[in-house]
C-alpha cells in the first residue's frame, strides 16, 4: 500500500509533462493519493483535463492564483465532490520575463516586484485560506521554492525575493496551523529544464554549471522532487513542519567550485 492511499490532494501548477507539479502527480498516482487539479487558463485546460484523467481524476478547475473569487470557486466545485482535502500542492511562481534577465537594479520595477510577489508567494496563504474549512488534523501545504531565495543567482533577480517571502510564509503558515495539527512546508529544488525556465536566457549552460558543482555531479528530476513531495506529504513526516527541504543533489552546501586538477 503506498504512502498516501487515501489521501485527497490538490495539485496547482500542472502546466506540462516537464513541469514539477507533473512529477508530483506521478509520485503521488503511485503511493495511492486522490487527486484533484487546477489549471491556469483555458489553454491550459484540455491539456490538465488529459493529464487528470491519465491519474484517474475527473476534477480539475481553472485556477488563476490572482484571482480571490477563482480561488474560493475552486474550494467550492471541490466541496462538492470532497468532504475534506488532506494535501494541498503550490506550485506556482512568476514574474515578468524582463525582470529576469539582466543588473537587478537596473530592471526591478515596483509592478515586477508586486506580480512576482503575488503570484509566488502571497497565493499559497491565499490557497490555505480558501481551503482552510476543508482541512483538519494531519492535512499538509507544500510548496516549491529555489536557492535564490536565500543567495544570490545571476539573473534570479525579483525572483529571489519573492522566493524568500515564500519561505517566510512557509514558516508564518506552520506556526499559525500548527495548533490545529497542519502542516506547512517547502522543498527547495536544484534547476530543472520546465516551461518556467524556458524563457530564461542561458539556462543550459546554468544547468551544466550546476551540475558539474553539486555534490552528486548531476541536476535532479521532477521524479526526485515528486517522490520528495510524497514523503513530506505523508504521515511518514507527521513531525515536519514549517521545513524547507533541499532536493538539489547537495548543490547548498557548497562553498567554492571544485578545480580541475
Ligand atoms: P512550470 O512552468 O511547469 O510550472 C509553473 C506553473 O505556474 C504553471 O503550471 C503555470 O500555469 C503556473 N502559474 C503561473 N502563473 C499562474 C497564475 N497566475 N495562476 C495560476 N497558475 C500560474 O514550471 P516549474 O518549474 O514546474 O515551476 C513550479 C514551481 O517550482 C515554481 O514555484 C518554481 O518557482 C519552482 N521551482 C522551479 C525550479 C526549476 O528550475 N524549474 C527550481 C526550483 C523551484
Ligand atoms: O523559479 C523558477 C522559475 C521562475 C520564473 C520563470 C519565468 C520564465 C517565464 C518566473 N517567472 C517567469 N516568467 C516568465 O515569463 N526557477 C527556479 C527556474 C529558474 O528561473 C531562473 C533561474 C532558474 C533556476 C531565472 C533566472 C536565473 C535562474
Amino acid at each position: 500500500m503506498g504512502i498516501l492511499s487515501g489521501k485527497k490532494a490538490l495539485i496547482v501548477g500542472v502546466a506540462s509533462k516537464h513541469s514539477i507539479a507533473y512529477g508530483i502527480a506521478e509520485s503521488f498516482a503511485r503511493e495511492g493519493a486522490e487527486m484533484a487539479f487546477t489549471y491556469q487558463n483555458e489553454k491550459l485546460q484540455s491539456r490538465v483535463e488529459k493529464f487528470a484523467a491519465q491519474w484517474g481524476s475527473e476534477l480539475t478547475f481553472p485556477c488563476d492564483v490572482a484571482s480571490d473569487e477563482q480561488i474560493d470557486q475552486v474550494f467550492e466545485e471541490l466541496g462538492k465532490h470532497w468532504d475534506n482535502i488532506d494535501i494541498i500542492i503550490h506550485a506556482v511562481g512568476y514574474a515578468p520575463a524582463h525582470e529576469l534577465d539582466g543588473n537587478y537594479v537596473d530592471v526591478t520595477t515596483r509592478e515586477g516586484f508586486r506580480t512576482a510577489h503575488d503570484i509566488s508567494s502571497y497565493s499559497f496563504v491565499a490557497l490555505a485560506k480558501g481551503a482552510r474549512k476543508m482541512m483538519h488534523e494531519g492535512s499538509s501545504l507544500l510548496t516549491l521554492s529555489y536557492l535564490g531565495a536565500e543567495r544570490v543567482l545571476q539573473n534570479y533577480n525579483v525572483m529571489g525575493l519573492a522566493k524568500a517571502s515564500l519561505e517566510a510564509n512557509v514558516r508564518y503558515m506552520a506556526a499559525s496551523l500548527g495548533k490545529e495539527g497542519i502542516r506547512v512546508n517547502g522543498i527547495s529544488a536544484g534547476p530543472i529544464k520546465t516551461l518556467a525556465a524556458s524563457g530564461i536566457k542561458s539556462f543550459r549552460r546554468m544547468l551544466s554549471e550546476n551540475a558539474r558543482q553539486a555534490p552528486l555531479r548531476r541536476n535532479v528530476t521532477t521524479e526526485e522532487v515528486g517522490n520528495a513531495a510524497a514523503f513530506l506529504s505523508s504521515d511518514m513526516a507527521s513531525g515536519i513542519t514549517g521545513e524547507i527541504l533541499y532536493v538539489d543533489g547537495g548543490f547548498n552546501i557548497t562553498g567554492m567550485a571544485e578545480m580541475e586538477v
